[in-house]
């Protein structure tokens, strides 16, 4: 039998290189050795401020993202998390033996409640105990994140611990695996990592067409010129995305330039733009064609949400029996 492993993405908005290097790379990668389940998760999207009209096509969106970059629906399961409501029973389960100290202490948990005040709500704070449930349910051996997602994952492992040293050995504790792009910055504000909510001009969409591709490479930010010191930070970046979507020869070309001071970026920016919107170009030609089939996308994302939900139940059942919480459990099932 294969390994089982979850992953999800928020549906809230176009998923970027960031997203796709930091995490649905290595989810194509390991779907062959292990049996994937692929989450879209929208529980955790409510967190924040957003749109219930934008909702259910920002699913589509997020599934047509998954399956243009690769995910095989014959080898791995799609799922929309509210559809397999398992999820949030059993957050409230591990709410029940995670001290709030361990919550509190997540950087992106400390960031929010920086930024939001009082305003921060309970969501934000069982972010990571809602990842946790999601990984557990499926009793995930390995979970494949971005750097970003680590703290996270420690918090998963801490709280999987926890509940087997309470109730008996239940899960495996998930080993992250860390992309190949495990942090890719915002090309406007490149000492922060790339993300949706910072707006289009800072991501690079995995649906861009090439002429915004290249509109956007061309007014990343990098340093004034080439001056003594540290590489900058947008710098940096680039050669980071250089040395995921060009060749060695073209990046060590560049460094090189770089190293002597004779670099222009203007010729850097136009290579990475050529290189990546090649590599890009059959993701999107692939999303632009089942775009037309949205009742194909949506039948494959209520059928893995029901196979999805077959093994939540199944891992619920377990742990409630461990829990002495299983009352009734034969008459009921057999009144439903
Ligand atoms: N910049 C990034 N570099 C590498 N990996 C990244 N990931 C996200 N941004 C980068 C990885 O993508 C997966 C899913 O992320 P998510 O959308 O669920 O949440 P996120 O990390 O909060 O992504 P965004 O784009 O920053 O979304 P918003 O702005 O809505 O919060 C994770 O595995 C993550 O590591």
């Amino acid at each position: 039998m294969r390994q089982r492993y979850f992953s999800g993405i928020q549906p809230t908005g176009k998923l970027h290189i960031g997203n796709y290097l930091g995490a649905i790379k290595s989810w194509i990668e390991l779907q062959d050795d292990y049996e994937g389940i692929f989450g879209i998760v929208d529980y955790h999207a409510i967190t924040e401020p957003y749109s219930p009209k934008e909702m259910p096509k920002r699913i589509i969106d997020t599934a047509l993202d998954y399956l243009a970059a690769g995910l095989d629906p014959a080898k791995s399961t799609l799922m929309v998390q509210s559809l397999v409501p398992e999820h949030t029973e059993m957050a409230w389960i591990l709410n029940s033996i995670t001290p709030v100290s361990w919550v509190e202490r997540v950087p992106t948990y400390k960031e929010k409640a920086r930024k939001l005040g009082v305003s921060v709500n309970m969501g934000l704070l069982g972010y990571p105990i809602l990842m946790a449930a999601d990984i557990v349910l499926y009793k995930s051996a390995v979970v494949p994140v971005g750097e970003d997602q680590l703290p996270h994952l420690e918090l998963a492992r801490e709280i999987v611990r926890a509940f087997n040293n309470r109730y008996g050995h239940t899960f495996p504790e998930p080993q992250a695996y860390v992309g190949v792009g495990a942090r890719i910055m915002s090309l406007t504000e490149p000492t922060k990592k790339m993300s949706k909510s910072l707006g289009p001009r800072n991501y690079i969409a995995l649906s861009d067409e090439p002429a915004v591709i290249r509109d956007k490479i061309s007014k990343a930010v990098t340093d004034i010129g080439p001056g003594g010191g540290e590489m900058s930070p947008g710098t940096k970046n680039l050669f980071n995305l250089m040395s995921l979507f060009s060749t060695k020869e073209t990046y060590q070309h560049f460094m090189r330039l770089y190293n002597e001071r004779k670099i222009r970026y203007s010729d850097m920016k136009q290579k990475l733009a050529d290189d990546i919107i090649s590599a890009l170009g059959p993701i999107r030609e692939r999303r632009a064609a089942l775009s037309l089939r949205p009742e194909y996308v949506k039948a494959l994302l209520i059928e893995g949400s029901k196979d999805a939900r077959k093994i939540a139940k199944q891992t619920l059942l377990e742990v409630k029996e461990k829990m002495g919480l299983l009352y009734f459990h034969e008459q009921l099932e057999e009144a439903a």
